[in-house]
């Protein structure tokens, strides 16, 4: 991580894989949680490479290397090793659909895994079994190869630290899930994912996320798997809903703390959090929705919110 005259602190993911891997459609499916509006259909190979970065919270720049995998293209990158200084993550995607190109993708990884030896990266390689639609979930078949490649993997790289996942556009929480895996490391999500998590499992929430007063989606969890469409619908214009209506209250110079709004088993919770981080007050909101049954104890244990944020991102 560098840091820039600006005090914000610079993290720069690498994400790598042969061509067609999926690389564009996972950062495309991740940053509609940004509010970039993009499409997923109609892409086009990437060239060369594609640089996007996001701004998270006041002190954070993310930096996203998207590196078009065409031959032509990998060429470059592997005898200019200048692209990967200063790597916080790699992430290396693996296309499970395609049997064919497993010898090569597999080539190319090790070709990589190279000039990061020789940069002394220290962190986990991140690699993401990608295609892995939430059909193919419980396919032997599809577990069967993830189980060779992995291995093949684990077994000629001993001196380095891997990190897997099954990542899919169909479900946009296995790919947020995935990069969240490196965002953690800086900052500090593990016990508020936890305690979302817990929503979700325990009172049997259709989700529990937390974003801030700007949209940014810092950890979410869902019972069910979504495609990046289901997502706008049911999450996004949700979380629009919800930031208009607080912007709205407080032009009005109301406090206002939470809404509540039913439908018809359910129940739809959002709760505002204030906490100061660096000087600055940050506002976050945690948005549940769930049976209307479980109401008053998931807001009993929201009381403790705060002191998790408090404890963790201030
Ligand atoms: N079934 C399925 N298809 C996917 C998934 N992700 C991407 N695709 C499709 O795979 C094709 C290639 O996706 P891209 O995101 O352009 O691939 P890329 O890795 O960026 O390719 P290059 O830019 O050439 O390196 C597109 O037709 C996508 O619609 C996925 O999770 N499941
Ligand atoms: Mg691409």
């Amino acid at each position: 991580m560098t840091t820039n005259p600006h005090q914000s602190k610079e993290f720069k993911l690498v994400i790598a894989g042969l061509d067609n891997a999926g690389k564009t459609s996972a950062l495309i499916a991740l940053r509609q949680k940004y509010n970039f509006y993009e499409r997923v259909k109609n892409l086009k190979p990437t060239i060369k490479i594609d640089y996007s970065s996001f701004k998270f919270l006041n002190t954070y720049r993310i930096n996203l290397w998207d590196m078009g995998g065409q031959k032509k293209f990998r060429k470059i990158y592997v005898t200019n090793p200048v692209y990967f200084f200063e790597t916080d993550y790699i992430y290396y995607l693996i296309d499970i659909q395609d049997e064919l190109k497993f010898e090569d993708s597999v080539e190319y990884l090790h070709e990589l895994l190279d000039i990061y030896r020789n940069l002394n990266y220290a962190n986990e390689v991140i690699i993401c079994f990608n295609k892995f639609d939430p059909k193919f979930k419980n396919d032997e078949d599809y577990i069967d190869r993830a189980k060779m490649i992995k291995n093949l993997i684990l077994s000629q790289n001993l001196d380095i630290k891997f990190k897997f996942f099954n990542t899919s556009y169909y479900d946009i929480s296995s790919i947020s899930q995935a990069f969240s895996y490196s965002l953690n490391t800086v900052l500090r999500l593990k016990e508020i994912d936890a305690v979302l998590n817990r929503f979700v499992n325990f009172y049997r929430c259709s989700y529990a996320i937390l974003y801030t007063d700007t949209g940014l989606i810092i950890s979410d969890h869902y019972m069910e798997a979504m495609d990046t469409r289901e997502f706008e619908e049911k999450i996004s214009n949700k979380i629009n809903e919800d930031l208009e209506f607080f912007q709205r209250i407080k032009d009005e110079k109301v406090e206002i703390i939470d809404r509540t709004a039913f439908s018809d088993a359910k129940t739809y919770y959002v709760r505002k959090f204030l906490v100061e981080i660096e000087n600055v007050e940050n506002i976050f909101y945690v948005g549940i929705v769930a049976l209307h049954n479980k109401f008053s104890e998931i807001k009993n244990e929201l009381n403790d919110f705060q002191s998790v944020l408090l404890r963790n991102l201030a």
